[in-house]
């Protein structure tokens, strides 16, 4: 067995990813989570390289497909801590149909969304989150806040900052305590600046707004959720903070038999297997 030890990141001096790496390292370690047991599914873009970087299995997946990839572990073994992290390019352009359907089916992941309004590693095209007039954009952005919002099986939504590292790690640990309870999808997006192709770090320094400063916010009220982000945002403002946290089935809980063993951790060898092998041939003979 090959073992890799974690790498020096390759990103550009002051990009915002960095600040989610030491987040993540920071929520995971302050959880006591072993890196035996933690497995981050990185997307394709140079945020899809964070698994590079820390101490845990890693899989670095397709463009757009790190959410199958990252369900297929937990169903293989739920007792991990899994965690897909890509960029909004990877998730809300090639990967929308995954995101969607993954958002829908609830398992107990977390996944981060670097969100920069940009493609960084192909050098600075505009992505779906790009504001209108961005190398020569002309669509209005999508908010994944208000999609997940209005998904009925969403369990956790959250958005950060990597400009705040306490909120940010804050928003990790809740993430990953909800998914590793069983719970449902962590969603979390962080607004992580590109700073080689769109240094937004200025503009949302002054544009982030703390949902949960709120004395009134009701993290419960997926309504009222919906109603705030929408008008905090027709303000000029970008909502942050755990915007939701509810209650549904989970994909594992919908699909697996618990009285087994994960199926990672059956024993598959020929011999244990072979009265079962010769049952199933007979019933088709
Ligand atoms: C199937 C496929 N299509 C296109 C590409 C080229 N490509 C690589 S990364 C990327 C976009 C990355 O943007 P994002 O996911 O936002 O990540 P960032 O680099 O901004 O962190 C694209 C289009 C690819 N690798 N595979
Ligand atoms: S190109 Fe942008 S996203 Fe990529 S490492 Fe550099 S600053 Fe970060
Ligand atoms: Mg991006």
């Amino acid at each position: 067995m090959k073992v890799y030890t974690p790498t020096t990141p390759i990103w550009c001096p002051g990009c915002g990813d960095f600040g989610v790496l030491a987040s993540l390292k920071k929520a995971l370690s302050d959880l006591q989570i072993r890196s035996k047991d933690t497995v981050i599914v990185g997307g394709i873009g140079c945020s899809g390289s964070i698994h590079n970087n820390l101490e845990c299995y890693g899989i670095h997946s397709l463009h757009g497909r790190l959410l199958p990839t990252a369900v297929g572990v937990k169903l293989a073994n739920p007792r991990l801590t899994v965690i897909a992290a890509g960029g909004d390019g990877d998730g809300y352009a090639i990967g929308a149909g995954h995101f969607l359907h993954t958002l829908k089916k609830n398992p107990s992941i977390i996944y981060i969304v670097m969100q920069n309004g940009t493609y960084g590693l192909t050098k600075g095209q505009p992505s779906p989150t790009a504001l209108v007039g961005y190398e020569g954009n002309l669509d209005l952005p999508f908010d994944a806040i208000l999609t997940a919002l209005s998904i009925p099986s969403t369990t956790f939504i959250a958005r950060g900052f990597s400009g705040n590292q306490m909120q940010l790690t804050e928003l990790l640990k809740k993430a990953i305590t909800h998914a590793n309870s069983g719970h449902g999808m962590g969603f979390l997006e962080v607004l992580s600046p590109c700073v080689t192709y769109n240094d937004t770090y200025k503009e949302w320094r002054e544009q982030v707004y703390d949902v949960n400063a709120e004395k009134d916010y009701n993290v419960q009220n997926r309504l009222l959720a919906f109603t705030r982000v929408s008008g905090i945002m027709n303000e000029g403002k970008i909502p942050t903070g755990l915007i939701y946290s509810g209650k549904a089935k989970s994909l594992e809980e919908n699909t697996l038999s618990y009285e087994k063993e994960p199926v990672a951790l059956q024993d598959i060898s020929i011999e244990a297997n072979m009265q079962k092998y010769e049952q199933f041939l007979k019933d088709f003979r």
